[in-house]
């Protein structure tokens, strides 16, 4: 066992330390607590308010139950600083499975040790909600965090984990559009501590879209900086990343002595990125379709068994060092498959500071030559870092317009025979990769998990196996997510509700009496005005409008779904707002119904972020979709953020109304457009959804 640092054992958590630090005092404690658990029958608590969760909580003993009362709660500050034990944990839980949501402003701080908070589910809630602060042996299990985090500051955590919570586990949750970084591990104010032995497993990352140039990763551990070369011992495996986009790092790796093992990483744009520190294990993971496999910094890591399938651009990446990345050094990359990366397969940089003494072994390395863009080559190694004789014995097949590159020594340049189903290959019979591998002690297994050598050698490549064996294989992975194709709005789009011809009346805005509206060329200019359909439009529609603010101040509102001029949806953006440190956020986007919020605060934040003026001449291209239970709102073009590729759809408010917020979902309506200060519309138009897409 590693030996925490002297300071754990000092002041509030030495107890959670001691745990840990010595088995002997864990058996005397453990006794203790068991016998006064059988003195003192274990009790099942119900509550329903968050004043009487918290006086239960701050009382419960070890085998102790605190259930909450099925229904959607809002804002609750939750702290649970009781104490179980790891044969009387305390059990969290709603009443039902899946009964309770709790939204918004809610906010848990578990500082107890030994409890399992099972089975909620949150939704819209914001930055920091569930925070392990100093606590240890915690399990966060079965919870499903929709629409979670902070948008306006993208790098805090939904799920944080403090420098002083060890040995915590967070399991077969579900996280989906998380608007920042979803799970991330902090460190002490002096930069020094990171917890440890804390594991994320079996978790699903999903439909994480990107809102900003950085942050929102799925998993951060460490925030960077010095506590990067401070041992964490983190296991992440059984994870699934299906879209999960949010930031070029699916994984951002800033501590050292970690275990990503087993891990499926499917249509993300990033990859798992060993981003600082050192001695890690990325051993058995599963990337297709994503931008990228595996990027690495820093000394020591050991990168064995991954297969990389039909990655748009770079298999493995090991990158050049510079003042902020330290450049790899005494890495092994070995035993990995990677077929069809439309750029190199395995990148060797040497900018500005070469890798040193990094060995590429054993990998089987093959692409079709087939790009994602016409500009890239397909090269199976290329080695700018000069690594030489480092590069041995690597399996080489290039097809089609695809290049070998640098092959190092001992190169193997046949065919590999790989038969079977699209990434549960195995090798064929006659395979040139079989038993062909040089021996690899650090590599006793193959990546399910099935002991190596078999026959007269281990194989080539991430298999150490023929078709029969897989049967055998230890390690089963999460099922490779089915790709799906993109969300297209012009998919629903039936007959066109507005504008109709001029000979229509009914096509038109009303204004009340006090607005004003000016038509401008083909814009609208409206000022603290308000306007409105004359005729409601149908419960489901596609609506699209361009949208220009005069000034920062601007604010604009749709609403929708609304009886006459009363409830609804209520889309609004614009002004200033000034967060917790100062920084000033311009253009933030927010939903509520019938005046209730959705979020926590705001959605989104436009472009003009962090600027002082709005960009003259940049209309902000919106589409909004009503259609089911779906609600989506998304910006077209390269206004709102200056990251973005050229014409790319954004979602920026994707939300499904299951009548949790606001009652039940609202159907037809009238649409109203309500300008506060100066801001110009154009090209309004409204189409119903085609009967056959619902
Ligand atoms: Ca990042
Ligand atoms: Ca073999």
């Amino acid at each position: 066992m590693v030996g925490l640092p002297e300071q754990l054992l000092l002041g509030k958590k030495a107890e959670c330390a001691a745990w840990k630090e010595s088995s002997m005092q864990t058996v005397m404690i453990f006794t203790i607590c068991f016998a006064v658990t059988l003195m003192a029958a274990a009790k099942t608590y119900e509550v329903n308010t968050a004043e009487a969760f918290n006086r239960r909580a701050a009382a419960l003993k070890p085998g102790d139950e605190l259930v909450v009362r099925s229904g959607v709660y809002a804002d609750w500050k939750l702290e649970l600083p009781c104490k179980g034990t790891a044969s009387q944990p305390i059990v969290i839980r709603p009443e039902q499975p899946n009964s309770v949501v709790f939204r918004r402003g809610t906010v848990i701080t578990v500082q107890g040790d030994w409890l399992v908070l099972r089975g909620f589910q949150f939704e819209h809630c914001g930055g920091h909600m569930l925070y392990l602060d100093h606590a240890c042996h915690n399990r966060i299990t079965d919870c499903r965090f929709l629409w979670c985090g902070n948008p306006r500051w993208t790098f805090v955590s939904t799920v944080k984990i403090s420098d002083l919570s060890h040995s915590n586990r967070i399991d077969h949750c579900t996280f989906e559009a998380s608007k920042s970084v979803s799970i991330g591990q902090s460190v002490s104010r002096n930069q020094q501590r990171v917890g440890q032995h804390n594991r994320i497993d079996h978790n699903i990352f999903r439909d994480i879209i990107r809102l900003y140039g950085n942050g929102q990763e799925a998993i951060q551990l460490g925030p960077g900086g010095p506590s990067d070369q401070n041992a964490a011992h983190a296991i992440v495996e059984y994870n699934v990343f299906d879209n999960a986009s949010g930031d070029a790092e699916v994984i951002s790796n800033k501590s050292s002595g970690n275990t990503i093992r087993y891990n499926v990483f499917a249509d993300c744009k990033g990859q798992l990125v060993l981003r600082g520190g050192k001695d890690c294990l990325v051993e058995g993971n599963l990337s297709i379709r994503s931008t990228g496999g595996i990027r690495m910094h820093d000394r020591g890591h050991t990168i064995i068994n991954n297969l990389i399938v039909a990655s748009q651009r770079v298999g493995i990446v090991v990158s050049g060092g510079t003042e902020n990345y330290a450049a790899p050094q005494d890495c092994l990359i070995a035993h990995n498959t990677i077929v069809n990366a439309g750029k190199e397969a395995i990148k060797i940089a040497c900018k500005p500071e070469a890798a040193k003494g990094t060995r590429v072994i054993n990998n089987l390395l093959m692409a079709d030559g087939k790009t994602a863009y016409t500009w890239q080559k397909s090269v199976l190694v290329h080695d700018t870092a000069s690594l030489g004789d480092r590069v041995m014995n690597n399996l080489f097949w290039a097809t089609g317009k695809a290049q070998i590159g640098d092959e190092g020594k001992g190169a193997i340049l046949a065919d590999p025979l790989l038969t079977g189903p699209a990434g549960g290959w195995a090798l064929g019979a006659g395979s040139p990769a079989i038993d062909r591998a040089v021996s690899l002690p650090k590599v006793a297994y193959d990546r399910l998990g099935i002991a190596r050598p078999i026959g007269r050698g281990s194989d080539i490549g991430a298999w150490e196996s023929d078709l029969s064996s897989v049967s055998r294989s230890q390690v089963v992975l999460p099922e490779i997510p089915p790709h799906r194709k993109p969300f297209d709005a012009n998919n629903l789009k039936g007959e066109k509700l507005f504008p109709l011809p001029a000979a229509n009346p009914a096509a038109t805005w009303t204004r009340p009496e006090t607005g004003e509206m000016v038509q401008e060329d083909d814009a609208l200019k409206l000022s603290d005005t308000q306007i409105r359909l004359k005729t409601p439009l149908p419960a489901d529609f596609v609506a699209e409008w361009e949208y220009l603010p005069t000034a920062l101040e601007s604010r604009a509102k749709v609403t929708f779904a609304a009886t006459g001029t009363h409830g609804g949806y209520t889309l609004s953006w614009g002004g200033i707002y000034k967060g917790s440190k100062g920084i000033k956020c311009h253009g933030i986007i927010t939903l509520d119904k019938a005046g209730d919020m959705v979020a926590d605060g705001h959605d989104i934040v436009m472009e003009y972020c962090r600027k002082e003026t709005p960009k003259p001449g940049a209309w902000y291209r919106c589409r909004l979709i009503k259609h089911g239970e779906l609600l989506r709102l998304e910006m077209y073009d390269t206004q709102v953020t200056t990251w973005q590729a050229k014409d790319t759809v954004t979602p920026i408010v994707i939300w499904r109304d299951r009548g949790h917020i606001g009652g039940s979902r609202l159907g037809a309506g009238t649409f109203g457009i309500k300008q506060s200060g100066t801001g110009l519309w154009r090209n309004f138009r409204v189409w119903g959804c085609r009967t056959e897409a619902m």
